[in-house]
């Protein structure tokens, strides 16, 4: 008879369970919403800028890129690492450094992305919410050496 009630307690305490658990459900989803806001994901097409570096000469190719606001650029080294992507924070457009702030991962300053090593390896920008205008960057081993470019968000 104990055993009877105690199954019903945890009967009951299951049932509650079930709905204890509808409940994070609904704050999930609200704790979701703020997420898209936070860093609003990448609806456009994908562009690829190659990083170069000869010994005299660092370069981003295309030295200069048209793209919508939603788009997303992969900077991918092709000779002469490391290279980073860093935008310039007063040569973007006004709300731009607030979009790259939620859209840049893995940063080692503001607007500043990590070095990258690895020929082929990628830095992936998305400019999700970025605001029109013209993003001036640069890599930070390689400004002394002319690598700077812009990206232009239509
Ligand atoms: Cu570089």
């Amino acid at each position: 008879m104990r055993a009877m009630t105690v199954a019903g307690v945890a009967l009951v305490l299951m049932a509650c369970g079930g709905k204890g658990g509808e409940t994070p459900a609904a704050d999930t989803t609200a704790a979701a919403a703020p997420a898209p806001a936070a860093a609003p994901a990448a609806t456009g097409a994908t562009h690829e800028v190659a990083m170069d570096f000869d010994g005299k000469a660092g370069t981003f190719t295309p030295a200069e890129l048209t793209i919508k606001s939603g788009d997303v650029v992969n900077f991918v080294v092709k000779s002469g690492p490391p290279h980073n992507v860093a935008f310039w924070g007063d040569s973007i457009p006004a709300g731009a450094a607030d979009a790259l702030n939620k859209t840049m991962t893995e940063t080692m300053a503001p607007l500043t992305g990590p070095m990258k090593v690895g020929i082929g390896e990628a830095y992936s920008v998305s400019f999700a919410g970025a605001p029109a205008g013209d993003y001036k960057y640069y890599c930070t081993p390689h400004l002394p050496f002319g690598m700077h470019a812009k990206i232009t968000v239509q």
